[in-house]
């Protein structure tokens, strides 16, 4: 469940950040609008009386170029506020690119952003002249951790911090420039063969545990990692090995159901899990033979490494970043809290676009346990999806009561992608 929930603990402070940026932005805008028609209003009052008052005695014609010379030194002053406030948004918001020549940059940020000439000259297909390497735009917000990501000796071993990268991605700066070091090797002890592998335990000495809080699973189990993560290391034993096939609540589909949704047209074959925990979903859906792509970042726990462990496909990716996938190919999109990408509602919009891209007509999107924190965000969220025009397969409202006793609300759905013309 990393990449969402990953989201409710750095996620947060990286999207306060963003909506103070927004009403930095917001106020820049306001201010320029305010400015120019405070000009305009001069203009009007100052200017107009004068007018009148030249065309009381005859030198009103003569005068009008005064007047445009004002107006034209105004139009000036506005062009060049309008052009400092554009800079000013363009530093807020990050898009500057990255200055190479500012000191303590690493050399080998320089290296690898640098453009590169194509050794043949101009490419006859695409037109383009040069390589350009890619490097998120926020990361010019935090240059001095990309700085130190990207100090290491070329050619030797990566020091061991890829919480530093996971640090970055979390702020945005994604993707990461690649780097020319060996990262950290691990040796796998007691991997199965698959489908085994679903439901084994593996030494915890394959897992990286620099930059955690836990350095076991032991520990991890008895913490509650994220809202669809507590306890789900424990394969062997835990709630994990019923989730999907078991229900608890109303709220939990079963798999099988789900799957009998889909007649015709292939089923569901492929499909998509974003933030999904310890891929038990994945391996659930594995032992119907569906394959499913897990995309979780590592948040306070091993999660792309455990997935890998149990044989099923992790992907490493922030929720803010566009999905790897071209249109239209996915039978099934599920997604729990993983949803959760805090108050502004564009950002939940953009995200629910790029589900319904990537799902294919009549594929589903099943919605699992959302968490909805307050009758507004279920309302948001129902007015969100109804806007996408699914046909509910099922939709569910449930209440659970909570470890403080206090009753929480959840929504589940399973949604079929309109044909759209
Ligand atoms: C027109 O009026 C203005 C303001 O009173 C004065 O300064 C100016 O000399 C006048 N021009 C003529 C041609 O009378
Ligand atoms: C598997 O790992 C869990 C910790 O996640 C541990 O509690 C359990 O005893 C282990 N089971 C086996 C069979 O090794
Ligand atoms: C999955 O595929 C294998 C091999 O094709 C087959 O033997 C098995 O019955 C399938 N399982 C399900 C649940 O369809
Ligand atoms: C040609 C003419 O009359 N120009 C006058 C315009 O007004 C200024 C004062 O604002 C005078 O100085 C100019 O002589």
């Amino acid at each position: 469940m990393g990449a969402v929930s990953l989201k409710i603990g750095d996620g947060t402070a990286r999207f306060k950040r963003a909506t103070m940026y927004s009403s930095a932005v917001n106020f820049l805008m306001l201010f320029s609008v305010i400015t120019t028609n405070l000009f305009a209003l001069y203009a009007f009052t100052y200017h107009t009386p004068t007018i009148h008052h030249y065309s009381n005695n005859n030198s009103y014609p003569k005068n009008i170029s005064l007047i445009s010379e004002k107006v034209s030194l105004i139009l000036r002053e506005i062009e060049s506020s309008q052009k400092k406030l554009t800079q000013m948004e363009k530093q807020l918001l990050g898009y500057e690119s990255i200055d190479l020549s500012r000191p303590n940059i690493a050399i080998e940020l320089k290296q690898f952003l640098n453009h590169h000439l194509l050794p043949l000259g101009k490419d006859s297909r695409t037109g383009i002249t040069e390589m350009v390497a890619s490097v998120g735009h926020s990361c010019e917000k935090s240059v001095d951790l990309l700085s130190e990501f990207m100090n290491y000796k070329v050619n030797g071993l990566c020091p061991d911090d890829w919480s530093l990268g996971q640090k970055l991605i979390l702020r945005g700066c994604e993707p990461l420039p690649r780097r020319r070091c060996f990262a950290k090797a691990i040796p796998k002890l007691g991997f199965q063969s698959f489908p085994i592998s679903l439901w084994k335990n593996v030494s915890e000495k394959s897992f990286s545990w620099s930059g955690l809080g836990c350095k076991n699973l032991a520990c991890l189990n008895i913490k509650k990692l994220n809202r669809d993560c507590a306890g789900c290391f424990d394969i062997v034993k835990g709630y994990e090995t019923q989730k999907y096939v078991k229900g608890r609540s109303k709220n939990d589909f079963l798999i099988d159901d789900v799957l009998a949704m889909v007649v015709g047209g292939g089923g569901i074959r492929i499909g998509f899990d974003i933030g999904g925990g310890s891929g038990t979903f994945a391996a659930r859906m594995a032992e119907r033979n569906v394959t499913i792509v897990t995309a979780t970042l590592n948040v306070d726990a091993p999660f792309n490494e455990f997935i890998a462990s149990r044989g099923l496909f992790p992907l490493y990716l922030s929720l803010d970043h566009r999905f790897p996938f071209q249109d239209n190919v996915f039978d099934l999109v599920h997604a729990a809290n993983g949803l959760d990408v805090g108050g502004r509602s564009e950002k939940l919009e953009f995200l629910m676009f790029d589900i319904d891209r990537v799902l294919r007509t009549g594929g589903l999107f099943w919605l699992d346990n959302f968490y909805c924190s307050s009758d507004d965000k279920k309302s948001a969220l129902t007015r969100l999806i109804e806007r996408f025009g699914y046909k509910k397969l099922k939709w569910v409202v449930g209440e659970k009561v909570n470890g403080a006793g206090k009753s929480e609300v959840y929504l589940s759905a399973v949604l079929q992608k309109p044909v759209r013309v």
